[in-house]
């Protein structure tokens, strides 16, 4: 990872006093004038509308200005197409960022709130599954920060991640339906507004020179919706564009003049749908028709606005790469490839040679996963049906992909074949990273390791060919949200010591080190801790009703549901802990038992049987350790509902323990790892992912590394792993399964949880759970045996927070910024 680069001090924002005093004077009047409400009666919903009025104001204004200065400079623009956006709530970012946080605050205590209470009636914006879409929300705030001109594209979902509840333990989903009541974040385009196409078949004129024409079968509107994000310090704003579907203008008419408004509203349904939910799975693809048609509608509108912004600027497409770099986040708008390619040649008369150098000099690619169960690929017949055009582009990039092939390896048609685009080992496929890889001039992984094994193992033919295309970027988050907003007492903390530039050049936390050294400091860095816990004590028992310590130890593992991140190994760590305390209530050593609460959230996608299955058992444990009174306060186990930003931004402050505990060689980055680490938690985890990079920066005397490294898990399945050798041999390990397999925990359904235990004896424990296990148990009682010691463990967290400058996403978007779009940030 190179060096970050300081940011350029912040310049004077018009946040001044007389904008402050303002700010009061516009609340009053969008109470009365927006909300129509009495302001003497208003309610914490009217405050919070008239307050975001007033922030959405002051965000226009700075969108109108650096609109304009982009446009009379010709700016080169970043383009980043991402499917998802997990945002979160808007007004206490928008506040901080523009320096209105105090002013609002007086402002609703005149009405009797508080600031807290009013941005907590904000929904969350969810139009993400987890840590993808939490990335582009991140680097969106680090762009406009950095003052890069950018544009973040995707869909305007009308249905975010669905809310999740428990009942009986276990998930239940529910919509989230986020727009019901109107969001004050958006501005609606009405003027721009793009045709997508879909189906229908290919005409070929007998002439060359005249392009392939696209009889296509339908046509859907793209509508667009901006949102503004707010640049930290600087009066720079970016633009994050979503589209929603709207059938053409002709369907309503039909319906008013056929009067048979049933078949009508069917109709127009078959478009709109298009934008009505997002996809709730980040495991395996849906390999729907309908997630293929929101691919492309939203990757084509957003090319359009692209080419439309380009032209009305220039004139010409030309020097379209000169003047604008596209992200492609994941390969969910790798069709932008064929896109770009289509419209330069079918409408804009280009050849293919010149129109595919300016496509490859536009892409580059980011992937986010080496699991092959999640690597995009569509049936050919399906593409035929939806995209008729588009398959023959990529069948075209395909043919010349082979032919270059060739040349390098004549006669390996070993490394053809696993090179195409095209996946002939079954029913045909297009595979959708082999098209982002071939249209784009960069490509990179998300962490050191990553990246390196990307080109060893999914893409090595490809970085045999192309070794210059392919590098790395670590992940990094906003230390805005993640730590100045989501955590006030340790800001304030650090503030005090060493002033406020941190929030723009997060590697200013490495003057906390000495610190360490401390006394005072300590105890002033573990009382907001403490205050923390006790916020967050209060959400649990809120949320669960399980009344927690926040004295006790705060193990906390937040992030989604899968086999692959191992939450099974988390739980038979408790139930092996559980079944110690009952054996020797003293201590493992004399010394007692440390107080723990491990704590639990996340989603498992709908159709996820086994990730849900381990939810309900976290629960079905819960209940047995929780109410059994030998145990007292020694151990508690929840699992806190409907994980989310806002959630996140409560219980990452509050951790002490952050378990990133994934099979080494699975978990491409993690982000979550940086905002616990940021925060003042120790990690517990594997040698993967950034928890490599963490170690470095933090040093191995301040994290809990343990387990199988990558090499080790590669070279243990190859030889033939058998994990019943290790139930037969660690005791421990066989009591705890054979418990949850004979239903210690589901009395009611002794067999509940066969099939799960089976999966590891049996089935082959295909994350070596079972593996890590020893050193895993090993790892947390140095971990307890740490935390007896509050000085030693004080000395360790502070150096976690003093070390996590790299892990900004402001060092992550320089890379990017200089190394693949070469744009110059601050410009
Ligand atoms: C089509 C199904 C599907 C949908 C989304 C497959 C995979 C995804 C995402 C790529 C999953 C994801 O969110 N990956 C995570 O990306 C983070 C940001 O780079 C990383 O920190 C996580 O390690 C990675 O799992």
């Amino acid at each position: 990872m190179s060096q970050p680069t300081p940011l350029p001090a912040a310049p004077a924002t018009p946040a001044t006093r007389e904008a402050c005093t303002g700010l009061a004077a516009q609340v009053e009047h969008h109470l009365l004038h927006t909300m129509a409400t009495a302001p003497a009666a208003a309610s914490p919903i009217d405050l919070l509308g008239a307050v975001s009025q007033a922030v959405r104001g002051e965000l226009s204004r700075r969108w109108v200005q650096g609109d304009a200065a982009d446009r009379a400079a010709q700016a080169r623009r970043v383009v980043y197409l991402s499917m998802e956006f997990l945002i979160g709530r808007s007004l206490g970012n928008a506040l901080d960022a523009l320096g209105l946080g105090a002013a609002a605050g007086n402002s609703v205590a005149g009405h009797a709130h508080t600031l807290e209470e009013i941005e907590g009636q904000e929904r969350d914006a969810a139009l993400g599954n987890g840590g993808l879409g939490r990335l582009a929300a991140c680097f969106l705030d680090a762009m406009a920060t950095r003052g890069l001109p950018s544009f973040g594209y995707g869909i305007r979902y009308e249905f975010g991640m669905f809310a999740q509840s428990i009942a009986g333990g276990r998930q239940i989903e529910h919509p989230d339906p986020w727009l019901e009541d109107g969001t004050p974040w958006e501005f609606p385009r009405p003027d721009v507004v793009h045709p997508v196409r879909f189906g229908g078949w290919v005409e070929h004129p007998e002439s060359p020179d005249v392009p392939p024409i696209w009889r296509h079968a339908g046509t859907v509107q793209a509508k667009a919706y901006d949102m503004v994000v707010p640049g930290y310090g600087t009066e720079r704003v970016s633009t994050l564009r979503l589209w929603k579907a709207v059938a053409p203008a002709h369907i309503d008419l039909h319906a008013f003049n056929s009067g048979d408004y049933a078949r009508a509203a069917e109709f127009k349904n078959a478009f709109e749908n298009i934008s009505w939910v997002l996809y709730p799975n980040d495991s395996t693809p849906a390999g729907r028709e309908l997630r293929l048609k929101q691919e492309y509608f939203f990757t084509s509108a957003s090319i359009q606005d692209v080419l439309a912004r380009h032209l009305a600027e220039h004139g010409r497409l030309t020097n379209l790469a000169d003047k604008v770099a596209i992200h492609l986040n994941d390969t969910h708008p790798a069709i932008g490839v064929a896109e770009l390619l289509r419209l330069l040649v079918d409408e804009h008369g280009f050849a293919w040679t010149p129109a595919w150098r300016i496509t490859q000099r536009v892409f580059s690619y980011t992937n986010h996963t080496l699991m092959p169960e999640a690597l995009e690929t569509w049936p050919v017949s399906l593409f035929q049906q939806v995209l008729p055009r588009h398959l023959e582009i990529i069948f075209r990039i395909n043919h010349e992909l082979m032919v270059e092939a060739q040349a390098a390896r004549p006669g390996d048609l070993d490394f053809m074949r696993r090179l195409s685009l095209i996946d002939e080992s079954g029913e045909r496929r297009v595979r959708m990273a082999h098209l982002a890889v071939a249209g784009s001039h960069q490509v990179n992984g998300v962490s050191a390791l990553h990246s390196k094994l990307l080109v060893q193992t999914i893409f090595a033919d490809f970085a045999l060919l192309w070794p210059e295309r392919f590098g790395n970027v670590t992940n990094g988050v906003t230390p805005r949200r993640w730590l100045a907003q989501a955590n006030r007492p340790l800001s304030a903390l650090i503030d005090q010591r060493i002033g406020t530039g941190w929030r723009r050049d997060l590697a200013q936390l490495a003057q906390l080190g000495p610190l360490a050294d401390e006394a005072t400091f300590r105890a002033e860095f573990m009382a907001a801790k403490q205050a923390n816990k006790r916020r967050l004590a209060r959400l649990i028992a809120n949320s669960t009703g399980t009344a927690v310590d926040p004295d006790s130890l705060f193990d906390v593992q937040v992030k989604r549901f899968h086999e692959y991140k191992r939450q099974l190994l988390n739980l038979l760590h408790v139930v092996t802990r559980y079944r110690a305390i009952l054996a020797q209530p003293q201590g493992p050593d004399g010394q007692g038992w440390q107080p723990r609460t491990v704590i639990f959230a996340g989603k498992a996608a709908s159709g996820y049987a086994m990730a849900k299955q381990i939810i309900r058992l976290i629960h079905d444990v819960g209940r047995v350790v929780n109410h059994d009174a030998r145990i007292g306060d020694r151990l508690k186990l929840v699992f806190v509902p409907n994980y989310g930003v806002s959630l996140a931004e409560v219980i990452m402050p509050g951790a002490d323990l952050s378990q990133q505990i994934s099979t080494a060689g699975t978990e491409a980055s993690g982000t979550g790892n940086m905002k616990l680490a940021l925060n003042g938690a120790l990690t517990i985890g594997t040698d993967d992912g950034a928890n490599i990079e963490i170690r470095q920066a933090v040093g191995d005397d301040n994290i809990f590394i343990f387990g199988r490294r990558a090499s080790e898990v590669t070279a243990i399945r190859a030889a033939g792993y058998q994990p019943m050798r290790l139930y037969e041999s660690l005791p421990q390990l066989k009591a705890v399964l054979d418990a949850i397999a004979s239903g210690a925990f589901s009395p009611d359904e002794p067999g509940r949880y066969r099939g799960l235990v089976d999966a590891l004896l049996w089935g082959g424990d295909h994350y070596l759970l079972l593996a890590d296990y020893e050193d895993y148990l090993a790892t947390q009682l140095q971990v307890d045996a740490l935390y007896r010691d509050p000085q030693a463990w004080a000395r360790k967290a502070i150096a976690n927070v003093a070390a996590m400058g790299s892990f900004s996403a402001d060092r992550a978007i320089g890379e990017y910024a200089r190394r693949i779009w070469q744009v110059a940030p601050g410009t």
